[in-house]
């Protein structure tokens, strides 16, 4: 693993983890329920393999319980993520958040966060205080997107310049 970078994709059930990395791979399929640990894995002409973690569990204790393999794996990125149309998976990243720093683990070296489904808030109007989050959950950056129609490209590029690539 020498010549890879390892992302993590934190947050609760139905966020868009899984459909993050369906677009970043143009798999065109909506996804179901992740039941089980999802490793992909990219492979970059110029630059190191990425691999990203899609952590399977719908509640905050399932995804706890599903990190804890997790504690030795070196992550260069940690991805939090979680619905702008709903504030309940907001308080639940947070929740998670607390509960994975209570335990001391996992370790990695930078955070961002994704508010996603901007679609969605923008129609029903419902802003939340993307920069307050981010803060709580101390990421060094936070971007808002509608994943289920984002460029491929710039996903890859969000992941990249958080990389050091
Ligand atoms: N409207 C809208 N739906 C989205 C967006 N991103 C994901 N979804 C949908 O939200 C549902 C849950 O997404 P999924 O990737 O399975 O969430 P996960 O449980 O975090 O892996 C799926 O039906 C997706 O198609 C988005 O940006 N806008
Ligand atoms: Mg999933």
């Amino acid at each position: 693993m020498e010549d890879s970078r390892v992302v993590l994709l934190l947050g609760v059930g139905g966020v868009g983890k899984t459909t993050l990395i369906f677009r970043l791979l143009d798999v065109r399929a909506d996804p179901n329920a992740t039941p089980v640990m999802g490793i992909y894995k990219l492979f970059l002409s110029d630059g190191p393999d990425i691999i990203i973690i899609d952590v399977p569990g719908q509640k905050v204790h399932e995804i706890v319980e599903r990190v804890v393999p997790l504690w030795d794996f070196p992550l260069d990125l940690v991805i939090y993520m979680f619905d702008m149309s709903d504030p309940l998976t907001a308080r639940e990243l947070l929740e998670l958040k607390r509960a994975l720093d209570g335990i001391g683990a996992p370790k990695y070296r930078r955070a961002i966060l994704i508010g996603n489904k901007l679609d969605v808030s923008e129609e029903v109007g419902v802003s939340l205080d993307l920069e307050e989050l981010g803060r709580e959950l101390s990421v060094e950056r936070t971007y808002q997107l509608s994943l289920i129609r984002e460029d491929p490209e710039r996903i890859l590029n969000i992941i990249l310049e958080n990389l050091g690539q």
